[in-house]
């Protein structure tokens, strides 16, 4: 491309994307590659028919769910009919459209009309999921919502994503949650354009999927001692204590979930987390480990290691699977074929994290076939292990996946690398030239707090809104032909309940679908916290429970050369107005308004702080006592 021709693509590019940020009630998440707003409006009424092409059953699939969706807050049941001349016109293109790829799509709307055009149903679902998000906030309603005008603005959108890859992870293991609660996540997940759900099913805390050659995985396995402390320092369970606390989802249950997200456009990947994380596991068939430990329960969120900092860490528990055992492949090739039977994406996720190897190198047994088999080290004898996996799982004719771990000791051919101890697992996996889904820990971790940690629940981690939107997910020293796209990981230790989940999940997962989707360059931190805001209104219409964190300040404490206390505070999110006292009493907008760093006078008791946006209340309070700030001090 000649410059001049490049300029005038970028200036084009510019201004569209100008009039997305300025466009009124448009608010894309993720902003779509290019937008220009038209004068004039579409209207939804009771007479809006919704016409498809004749024999695409798929795409007449699409158009029902347009219907279902707009239905509870209009009351209108739209007519679907194969005809193209009704008002909204779902088609996929007879001559493939370059630009759209296999997802992409263009929406066109006027008044009277509007039409969503594609190479695949996938991209029509996109379509429609932009239609959606371009009706106001109260479609988001579950009951009806009268005197309202379903108006949407005559737009013209060009999309396509920037990874084919856009997954979140849900742990149902630490806490099980139900198959119901299961389907809205990911139906919450397709509205944001994200395509794989990543199902994190076995743990130390219990095994969620039915293996019908081995029941005890379920009887035994998905259950545990109820307990309602901070996981990781519940009470262990007491001799003869009844293991009621649990679930797991019958293969019927699978079936009708991979159904679920199919007709959402999303892929299930199923996690087997193993060799290690498998207390579960050998709670029900303590024989395939090297310790046959029959005393062994399903963890209930007691301790069982230490963790030495460094990411080392000993198990005072064995939850490791034996790597020397035949029949630990056998075991595993029986779960393997069942879960290769149930999921039909392309690939199966073998965990490989995490993986204690103290209990196997203080094992006579152990230690003669790594002499035998010349293998050096714990490491080599892990990598010994998940290459074994890795053929079970190519038997079944799927593609493994595994923990950065995987890439110790050797990584087994073909493996793909879902990155997560930050990006370093994911640049050495894309030099080896395999394929990498980068989901680095502390950012892309969902279960960390996001905001002021005195009133977030507590957990060792912080990855606050503006982290998750800004990363660089694709460090300039890796190369971008192995990436095949980043997800967020929802660990729930701390997470027993559908409302925390929520919490934790938005609006960072809104933050994820735009970096994975949206090109970087397009990407624009103010403009995004506006849509943002627009999106919490759709999530109020729709009682999601959302973190209002983004709008608590971030607190910094220094001692001054002096000695004394200093506060800074900073905003993540534009046009924060921050309100303090040191007076013990509750600071609104007429407490003093914070500037500059400040001291904090001898003898004051609190630190009290509130934000305020554009006028209005914004952030929580916040109360810190003199004795939490000091130990806040970094020097
Ligand atoms: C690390 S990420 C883990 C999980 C924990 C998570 C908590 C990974 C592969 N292992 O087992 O749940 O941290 O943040």
């Amino acid at each position: 491309m000649k410059f001049r021709t490049l300029r005038g693509v970028l200036c084009i590019a510019c201004c569209v994307w100008f009039a997305q940020a300025t466009a009124q009630n448009i608010s894309l998440i993720p902003a779509p590659v290019s937008l220009r707003q038209e004068t004039g409006h579409f209207l939804f009424t009771s007479t809006t028919t919704v016409g498809v092409p004749a024999k695409q059953p798929e795409v007449a699939r699409i158009a029902q769910y347009l219907v279902d969706k707009v239905k509870p807050a209009t009351g209108y049941i739209l007519t679907v009919a194969e005809s193209n001349t009704a008002h909204v016109i779902l088609q996929l293109n007879a001559k493939p459209d370059a630009r759209l790829g296999q997802e992409g799509y263009t929406l066109h709307t006027v008044a009277g009309k509007a039409e969503i055009n594609a190479n695949t149903p996938a991209g029509i679902f996109y379509g429609v999921q932009t239609l959606l998000q371009l009706l106001p906030p109260e479609i988001e309603s579950s009951s009806l919502v009268k005197d309202a005008e379903w108006k949407v603005p005559a737009v013209t959108i060009v999309d396509y994503p920037r990874f084919s890859w856009r997954g979140q992870m849900f742990d149902v293991s630490r806490h099980f949650f139900s198959k119901e609660y299961v389907k809205k996540y990911i139906d919450r997940m397709a509205k944001y354009k994200m395509n794989r759900f990543h199902w994190h099913l076995t743990d130390d805390n219990g095994w969620r999927i039915e293996i019908k050659s081995l029941p005890r995985l379920t009887s035994v396995g998905a259950w545990r001692v109820p307990r309602v402390g901070t996981f990781g320092s519940n009470d262990a369970p007491k001799p003869g204590e009844l293991a009621t606390y649990g679930g797991f989802y019958t293969q019927q249950d699978i079936k009708e979930i991979v159904q679920y997200a199919k007709e959402r456009y999303i892929e299930v990947l199923p996690e087997i987390d193993v060799p290690g994380h498998s207390m579960a596991a050998l709670a029900s068939y303590p024989d395939l480990s090297v310790t046959n430990d029959t005393t062994l329960r399903v963890n209930p969120g007691s301790s069982f290691s230490t963790w030495f900092g460094n990411g080392k860490f000993e198990m005072h528990l064995d939850n490791t699977l034996d790597p020397t055992d035949e029949k630990v492949y056998q075991f595993l090739d029986k779960v393997f074929t069942e879960v290769a039977a149930l999921f039909p994406f392309e690939y199966i996720h073998m965990g490989g994290d995490e993986c204690y190897k103290g209990f196997w190198e203080r094992d006579k047994n152990v230690q003669a076939f790594m002499k035998k088999n010349n293998l050096k080290n714990g490491e080599e004898l892990q990598s010994y292990f998940v290459k074994r996996v890795g053929k079970i799982i190519q038997n079944k004719k799927k593609k493994m996946i595994g923990w950065d771990e995987i890439l110790e000791g050797g990584i087994a051919p073909g493996a793909a690398v879902m990155s997560w101890r930050g990006t370093k697992g994911g640049i050495e996996a894309a030099h080896l030239k395999h394929p990498v889904v980068m989901s680095p820990a502390p950012v892309y971790y969902l279960d960390m707090y996001q905001g002021e940690r005195s009133i977030e629940p507590p957990v060792y981690g912080s990855s606050r809104l503006k982290e998750v939107y800004t990363f660089d997910l694709v460090p300039a020293e890796m190369d971008s032909t192995y990436v095949l796209g980043a997800q967020g990981n929802l660990w729930t230790e701390q997470i027993p309940t559908e409302a925390h989940a929520e919490y934790m999940i938005y609006p960072r997962a809104l933050a994820m679908a735009e970096a994975f989707w949206t090109p970087e360059k397009q990407k624009d931190w103010p403009n995004f916290v506006t849509r943002v805001e627009e999106h919490f209104k759709r999530m109020d219409e729709a009682h999601i429970n959302y973190a209002p964190s983004m709008y608590d300040p971030i607190i910094t404490v220094k001692k001054s050369p002096q000695g004394k206390i200093m506060i800074d505070l900073a905003s993540e999110v534009p046009e924060l107005d921050i309100f303090y006292t040191v007076d013990n009493t509750i600071p609104n907008q007429y407490s003093p308004r914070y500037s500059t760093a400040f001291e904090f006078p001898t003898g004051a008791d609190n630190l009290r702080i509130i934000t305020y946006r554009k006028g209005e209340p914004a952030g929580r309070l916040i109360t810190l006592k003199t004795e939490d700030l000091e130990k806040r001090i970094r020097k």
